[in-house]
């Protein structure tokens, strides 16, 4: 919660709770309400009439997944509230409309996405939604162009991302993507087979310098409104609609992290279906995100001002650096607190070679040249000792 305002009267919201909360946002006549969430910050409740729904988002004072000895501050459910007013401004229709905000309860109420599926269990059982990774793109690159010093004036830029500050979130993530994983930190954990590779990964001077750049990189360059989440989680598709969920890892950033963090997310798949001998479905997630990409970088050449003459060189260093931001996340989704359900499903022994190749993905993607085009992500992805 800011600290302007009162959280005297802050209750954890109860399925009997939420539906006063919610009530004047539905048709009129009984309500009801059923917690939905899964996640590892907030409490999520569908409180629903006999006729439509809405979905209540409440932040807790602590972290879900560990418990009430992880404060958090309630803060992150006005940031989120005002990221998707941001959002929807640069790119509408790509979230879910926000009904309500409730400060003192830090609530969200928002559009019932009901019908949708969460991106990563689609990929997870092999199935593929046409149009998905475009709009991805497409939102990626309104919103982080339109908050960029590229399209949004600078003293406007500079004001609204001191709305911001997100302090305790983007410490969460400085901790668990850029620090923990390279530390002995009780947060992480790893499947017994591959704790040389983790070792090695921790005593690598090279590989601990690149993640020191990455994690001043992150600190330092507040370039545009990051999602500072935008995973393969945080996107629900229908049969022809696709809506970003959850900025609340909102704050100014790098366009790298949330570029580099769909790229791990889709890496991150297609190395599981491979490590699965799903070869086909595989590639089917190889050419998500290259459309993905592509479709990105579509969108920032028609949106790129005219005055500013260097448009394809900002692609390609992008590129580039979304590649060691991608490397990154897809490390800390093997070695730290948070995996992901994609590597995590499969069965042993799998889930060690999946686990494995990963890592070598991400200690090829981290080191040496950056990767100037699709063909060269792959290739650094893909072609690394041991794979096959
Ligand atoms: C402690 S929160 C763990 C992770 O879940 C969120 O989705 C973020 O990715 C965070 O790093
Ligand atoms: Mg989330």
């Amino acid at each position: 919660m800011n600290p302007t305002q009162d959280s005297s009267s802050y209750r954890p919201l109860s399925t009997s709770t939420v539906c006063m909360l919610a009530r004047s946002y539905l048709a009129s006549g009984a309500v009801r309400a059923e917690e939905i969430g899964d996640g590892n910050l907030n409490m999520v409740f569908r409180v629903s009439s006999d006729v439509d729904s809405v979905v209540v988002k409440q932040a807790l004072p602590y972290l879900r997944l560990a418990g009430d000895s992880w404060p958090l501050t309630l803060d992150r459910a006005r940031v989120e509230a005002e990221a998707l007013e941001l959002e929807q401004r640069f790119a509408p229709g790509y979230t879910p409309s926000l009904l309500h905000f409730d400060s003192a309860q830090a609530a969200l109420v928002l559009e019932d996405l009901r019908g949708y599926t969460v991106w990563r269990e689609l990929l997870v059982s092999g199935k593929e939604v046409d149009g998905v990774p475009e709009r991805v793109g497409s939102f990626a690159a309104k919103v982080l162009l339109g908050s960029s010093p590229l399209l949004m004036p600078e003293a406007e830029r500079r004001t609204l991302l001191s709305r911001f500050p997100n302090t305790e979130m983007c410490a969460i993530t400085d901790d668990l993507v850029f620090t923990a994983p390279y530390v002995d930190s009780p947060t992480n954990r790893w499947e017994d087979d591959i704790t040389d590779a983790v070792l090695s990964l921790r005593s690598d001077k090279a590989i601990l310098s690149a993640i020191a750049k990455l994690r001043y990189d992150f600190r330092t360059r507040a370039e545009a409104l990051i999602h500072g989440d935008l995973h393969t989680g945080s996107v629900m598709v229908s049969s022809g609609d696709t809506r970003i969920i959850d900025p609340e890892f909102a704050c100014p950033g790098p366009i790298a992290f949330d570029v580099g963090n769909v790229l791990a997310n889709l890496m991150l798949s297609r190395l599981a279906h491979e490590a699965a001998g799903d070869e086909w479905f595989a590639k089917a997630v190889g050419g998500m995100l290259d459309r993905f990409w592509e479709a990105f970088a579509a969108d920032v050449r028609q949106l790129w001002p005219a005055r500013e003459p260097w448009r394809e060189e900002f692609l390609v260093d992008l590129l580039g650096d979304s590649a060691r931001y991608a490397a990154a996340e897809m490390i800390r989704r093997i070695v730290g607190m948070a995996h992901v359900s994609d590597v995590d499903r499969l069965p042993e022994p799998c889930r060690s070679v999946a686990s494995s190749h990963v890592l070598q993905a991400g200690r090829s993607l981290l080191l040496g040249r950056r990767p100037r085009s699709l063909e060269e992500l792959w290739e650094r992805a893909v072609s690394v000792p041991g794979y096959g």
